[in-house]
């Protein structure tokens, strides 16, 4: 039997679950907090000692376990092992091997891969992109991130770096992104972005429930209590939703005429708004797509769920090591 360790080093929490790639099961997963202030040594260091950990308590042997795919928040070298830029990580991030030190701390082969790119390939393996042949990501969380895939095969261009359709300009006079553009997607419908637009609302005095439900305290709002509020009938928050379905889907518009994906997956932790977001993220499509047919295209939710990176990162390992 042959088994991976798929790892996501996220902003909060450093996740990690042992993969039967075969089946596409998490057998048994763990989680420890990130703690990132600490800086990338201590990161590495927490997280080899946590592999290491979740490698041994469990039924499996560990020569059973052929590698171990590790995903983070940015851009990475995959050829040199190292992360170039990441903006949702506090702490000198540039440069840093987390392959080389993974490695060397767990004397197993480690694979890296951008977060998104990681969900992109669990969910076109185990999910809701299977049998897709072109298929688009779109990972709606602290951050916008995306992934593609065209002819089967996840598409990575110069290292990796391909596939950030998070960041695909939406207006040019829009609003600064993290990355340093200006009216990226993700300046406009990440979770901050979509909570920004709630506060904004209350702020202003108009009539909607996520003052009630947030007891007016502005740090309160999240897109989960604007879902609430929405589901209860409260029209500011199903026009936020429209709004932000708004701007993602114009995201889509400009993938399906570049490659023209046939699912569309969207995942992260706003993807659990459901109807309110994929409703106007279809209107929106047929609105703007004139060149391409749209009868084959789908847009659905992530099957996965918070286990898509890792599934994910279990299969990237296992197409390396198994060359
Ligand atoms: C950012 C970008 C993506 C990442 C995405 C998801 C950068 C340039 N990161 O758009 O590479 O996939 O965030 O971030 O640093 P998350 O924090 O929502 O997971
Ligand atoms: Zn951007």
């Amino acid at each position: 039997m042959t088994f991976y360790i798929g790892c996501d080093l996220g902003g909060t929490n450093i996740k990690a679950g042992l993969v039967d790639i075969k089946e596409g099961k998490v057998l048994q997963s763990d989680s420890i907090p990130t703690k990132a202030h600490k800086g990338p040594d201590q990161v590495l260091r927490r997280m080899g000692a946590f592999i290491q950990q979740v490698i041994e308590s469990n039924d499996v042997s560990r020569e059973e376990i052929k590698g171990v795919g590790i995903s983070a928040p940015g851009m990475l070298d995959l050829e040199n092992g190292i992360s170039l830029f990441m903006t949702n990580l506090p702490g000198h991030w540039i440069d840093v091997p987390i392959q080389d030190t993974l490695q060397q701390s767990l004397k197993m082969p480690v694979e890296i891969l951008n977060d998104v790119r990681a969900i992109t390939l669990g969910e076109f393996t185990f999910g809701a992109g299977r049998g897709a042949i072109n298929m688009a990501c779109f990972a709606i969380g602290t951050g916008i991130g995306g992934g593609i895939v065209v002819n089967g095969q996840l598409v990575l261009g110069i290292n990796g770096q391909a596939g950030e359709l998070g960041h695909i300009t939406i207006d040019i006079n829009g609003p600064r992104c993290n990355c340093g553009n200006n009216g990226c997607v993700e300046a406009f419908a990440s979770a901050p972005a979509i909570a920004n637009m709630g506060a904004k609302a209350v702020q202003q005095g108009r009539a909607t429930k996520i003052g009630e439900l947030s007891d007016y305290d502005l740090n309160k709002i999240t897109p989960a209590l604007i879902a609430k509020a929405a589901n209860m009938g409260d029209e500011v928050a199903i026009q936020i939703w429209e709004d932000a379905g708004h701007y993602i889907g114009t995201g889509i518009a400009a993938a399906i005429v570049t490659f023209n994906p046939t699912r569309i997956v969207i995942s992260g932790g706003v993807a659990a708004a459901g109807e309110l977001l994929l409703q106007p993220i279809r209107r929106t499509i047929k609105d703007r797509v004139h060149l391409v047919p749209l009868d084959d295209i789908e847009v659905v939710l992530g099957e996965l769920g918070n286990e898509a990176g890792i599934l994910g990162m279990a299969q990237w390992a296992a197409l390396h090591t198994q060359e």
